[in-house]
């Protein structure tokens, strides 16, 4: 059977270059024959992920818990297929999972829905090979550009975010080489070859790290 495929993360707040930099991944990989596939949270096609759409640009209101359970819910929806995909052979790079989840939702400050309650429904989910979490300072986060208009789309929130993914990845960190931390204020492309370095170096090790994990 073939070797199987990783399942590499990309993490960070808005503006950080997700995007730009999963799709430059996505084609850096297929250019060396590898197979990959690339999804993203929320998926707003799903059933549910319309559910998460209409709340994210505020056109209906839910419960702080309510809205958690179903960004949790639109990963799990997908999950076995990401562990088929991954069976046969596909990297797959995802643009935002469990981290996002558990932070954003934490960051509202309702005192009933702490980090650790938060982090609950992502328990036994697929787990990444690899996090990068794309780190960018407040400021340059400002120069790319201003705010959209979705709900968390605020300073306040962004501040609290960025705290949490830190709180957060010092718990993931423990023992673990599978988070890593990459200065993305630099060029598209310096921030690119950290990238690309640190998948094909996951790669590498997944004999040693063996099957998926949850
Ligand atoms: P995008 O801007 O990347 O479309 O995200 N979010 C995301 C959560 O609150 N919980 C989650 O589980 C995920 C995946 C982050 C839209 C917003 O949704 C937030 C920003
Ligand atoms: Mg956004």
């Amino acid at each position: 059977m073939a070797q199987r495929g990783a399942l590499v993360v990309v993490e960070g707040l808005d503006r950080a270059g997700k995007s730009s930099q999963c799709e430059l991944l996505r084609k850096s990989l297929e250019e060396s024959g590898m197979p990959v596939k690339y999804i993203r949270f929320p998926d707003r096609t799903t059933a549910i992920g319309k559910m998460i759409d209409e709340y994210l640009r505020g056109q209906s209101q839910l419960d702080d818990h309510a809205i958690h359970l179903l960004f949790a819910s639109n990963r799990w929806e997908v999950a076995r297929s990401i562990e088929q995909d991954i069976a046969r052979g596909y990297n797959v790079i995802v643009d935002r999972y469990s981290y996002s989840g558990a932070v954003y939702s934490a960051a509202k400050g309702n005192p009933n829905l702490s980090l650790e309650w938060a982090w609950l429904p992502e328990i036994g989910l697929p787990r990444p090979d690899l996090c990068l979490f794309l780190q960018i300072s407040p400021d340059e986060a400002a120069k790319r550009g201003g705010f959209g208009g979705e709900r968390y789309e605020n300073q306040a929130m962004q501040t609290r975010v960025r705290e949490l993914f830190h709180a957060l990845f010092k718990v993931v960190r423990g023992g673990h080489d599978d988070v890593q931390i990459i200065d993305a204020g630099r060029s598209l492309d310096e921030v690119a070859n950290d990238i690309r370095d640190a998948v094909r170096g996951c790669i590498e090790r997944l004999d040693a790290i063996g099957p998926l994990r949850k």
